[in-house]
């Protein structure tokens, strides 16, 4: 009895030292849910800052926009009162489904203050089945919640309304009627960037590119159809594209490459700014990423960054979403001598694309550990690059790098029913 109750004792004081823990913090990240039928039942806490006014209405929408039911709402007086915050202090316990915690949180923090969570989360949902797809489809966009309350994306983020292709039933891609001026667009940019590729890109990319005209449409009159190209890199490196409305969350945006799915924005940037474009848009979907989507190595290294982001923290999410940008986006790398681009954001910009390799911007070495935690903004062209000593050097390094972060699981893909295996680390 005395060795089982002091367990009991331990156990209750490691609870009470997180809790402790998680308070002091202020935020806490962790969240844990009664799980049944993929719904989470979550306990909040907030508070609002007593000078914002429409906070409450703000906070409400909240819920709202994650389609959350709450079983429970109540304000009772602030057991620490802070200024500049109200005296009271709002509990909401509400259902929600499980792929939507993080995210819910995250919107509840940008209206709310000392948002809490009650219990302990081990670790984030994610998807197990490629099917589940369907439900990592946070977008994320750029608006300011404070300049416009009214405005139907006023949490910041959005849901977007279910979309209809179904990745397991093999249902294809809806072909896209594009503009005459889309076109033109298309083809100034086609046509520049073709020009520049043959002195700034990496042979990998050049080779695909030349697949990709001669077997999917690539010319400066077409813009290739999602579904068309979806079909020719399934048959090279087992990828395949997914329609989506806008940019993701990192975190769903991630996951999907652990299927090896690749989330692709079908519309094309405005006439006005051919150029560059601050957000992604089919020229650099189709020219930046596809080409590159088409080299097996590069496949397998986008697969094993979605794979280690399933269920990782939040800081690794962070992590692992900016290697991503100074590699897959903005990589620079040495071939025969000279330095090259591999990244998609470069690729797609005719503006940066030189500039990157011009003697405005500063170029570094790549190393992953630095990098991680590099700041980097996504507005305009990039003050920093990161140059590897080669294309694989890359690859290489960063797979080494994921294969570090620490999780209480494992996952592994399994390619026969394209869904991932957990097993539980002693
Ligand atoms: N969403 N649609 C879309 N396309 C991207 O290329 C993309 C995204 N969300 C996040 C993202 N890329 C990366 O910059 C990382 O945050 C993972
Ligand atoms: N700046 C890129 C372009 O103009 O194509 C898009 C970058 C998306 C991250
Ligand atoms: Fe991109």
């Amino acid at each position: 009895v005395g060795r089982r109750q002091s367990l009991i004792e331990d156990a209750r004081k490691e609870r009470e030292a997180a809790a402790a823990a998680a308070e002091a913090a202020g935020l806490s990240e962790q969240i844990v849910f009664e799980e049944s039928d993929g719904k989470a039942l979550l306990s909040l806490f907030f508070s609002l800052r007593s000078s914002k006014s429409p906070a409450l209405s703000r906070t409400l929408k909240v819920f709202e926009t994650f389609e959350a039911k709450i079983h429970h709402l109540e304000t009772r007086p602030s057991r620490k009162p802070k200024d500049g915050l109200e005296d009271l202090e709002y509990y909401v316990q509400c259902e929600v489904h499980l792929s939507d915690v993080s995210t819910l949180v995250s919107s509840l923090k940008r209206s709310a203050e000392d948002v809490k969570t009650t219990k302990e989360v081990k670790f984030h949902w994610f998807p197990r089945k490629i099917a589940e797809l369907n439900k990592c489809h946070h977008l994320i966009t750029k608006f300011d919640p404070d300049l416009d309350q009214d405005h139907p994306v006023s949490v910041g983020l959005v849901l977007l309304p279910k979309i209809s292709v179904s990745l397991s039933s093999g249902e294809p891609i809806p072909r896209v009627e594009y503009t005459e001026e889309e076109i033109e667009t298309w083809r100034e940019v086609y046509s520049t960037l073709r020009d520049l590729y043959t002195t700034h890109a990496c042979s990998e990319h050049l080779e695909a590119f030349c697949l990709l005209e001669k077997h999917c449409g690539y010319s400066p009159d077409n813009i290739p159809q999602l579904e068309d190209v979806s079909r020719f890199l399934k048959e090279q490196t087992g990828f395949q594209l997914r329609p989506v409305a806008g940019l993701l969350s990192a975190r769903d945006f991630l996951a999907s490459l652990a299927f090896r799915v690749f989330q692709c924005t079908q519309y094309i940037r405005h006439a006005s700014s051919p150029m560059h474009s601050p957000e992604p848009d089919c020229v650099h979907e189709l020219l930046g990423h596809v080409p590159i989507l088409a080299d097996r190595t590069f496949a397998q290294f986008s697969q094993s960054i979605g794979l280690a982001s399933l269920g990782a923290s939040d800081e690794d999410i962070e992590k692992l979403s900016t290697l991503y940008w100074f590699t897959v986006e903005f990589g620079l790398c040495k071939q025969a001598g000279t330095v090259k681009a591999y990244g998609a954001g470069l690729l797609s910009s005719y503006g940066e694309l030189v500039h990157s390799l011009s003697d405005e911007p500063e170029r570094r070495e790549f190393d992953p550990d630095t990098v991680a935690v590099q700041p980097y903004q996504d507005q305009s062209y990039q003050p920093v690059y990161f140059v590897s000593e080669s294309f694989s050097d890359a690859t290489e390094k960063l797979r080494t790098y994921v294969t570090r972060i620490k999780r209480p699981f494992s996952v592994r893909f399994d390619p026969y029913t394209d869904s991932i295996e957990v097993l539980d680390n002693p």
